[in-house]
C-alpha cells in the first residue's frame, strides 16, 4: 500500500513536471515577439538619438578644422602659401613645412625653430597689425600676416 501511494505521488510529480516544462516554452513563444518588438523600438530610439549627437560633433569638428585650415600656411617650393593671410585678433596661424628643405618663420617678434619636413609652428596673434616675416635660412622667402 505504501508503495502504491509512493508511486502515484511520483507519477503525479512527473506529470506535473512535464506539464510545467511543456507550458514554459509556450509562454516564451507568446512573450518573445513582444519583447523583440520592445527591444527593437528601444534600440532604434537609442541609435537614432546617439547618431544625431555623433553627426553634430562631426559637424562641429569639421567647422573647427575649417577654421584652422583658413589659417594654415604651407611652406613649399621655397615659398609661403598663401603669401599673405588675413586673420582676426586672437587667432592662430599654423605654418607647416611640406618639403625636405629646412625653414623658419622670422618676424620682429619671434623666430621659430628650424622646421624639418612635416613639422609645424603655431603662433597666436593677439594684436592687430601687419606682420611681415621671412625664413631666416632663406631671406628671400617672404610672407605677411594681417591681423584685423
Ligand atoms: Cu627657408
Amino acid at each position: 500500500m505504501k508503495n502504491i501511494v509512493f508511486i502515484s505521488v511520483l507519477l503525479s510529480m512527473i506529470i506535473l513536471g512535464a506539464c510545467g516544462l511543456r507550458e514554459k516554452p509556450q509562454k516564451n513563444l507568446v512573450d518573445q515577439p513582444k519583447r523583440l518588438i520592445n527591444n527593437w523600438i528601444v534600440q532604434e530610439d537609442v541609435g537614432s538619438s546617439s547618431q544625431v549627437e555623433i553627426e553634430k560633433k562631426e559637424v562641429e569638428k569639421k567647422e573647427e578644422e575649417k577654421k584652422d585650415d583658413r589659417n594654415m600656411i604651407e611652406i613649399n617650393n621655397f615659398s609661403f602659401v598663401p603669401k599673405s593671410i588675413k586673420i582676426k585678433k586672437g587667432e592662430k596661424v599654423t605654418w607647416v613645412n611640406s618639403e625636405t628643405a629646412p625653414h623658419t618663420i622670422k618676424t620682429d617678434m619671434f623666430t621659430s625653430e628650424i622646421l624639418s619636413k612635416g613639422q609645424s609652428f603655431i603662433y597666436t596673434f593677439e594684436k592687430e597689425g601687419t606682420y611681415n616675416y621671412i625664413c631666416s635660412l632663406h631671406p628671400s622667402m617672404k610672407g605677411e600676416v594681417i591681423v584685423e
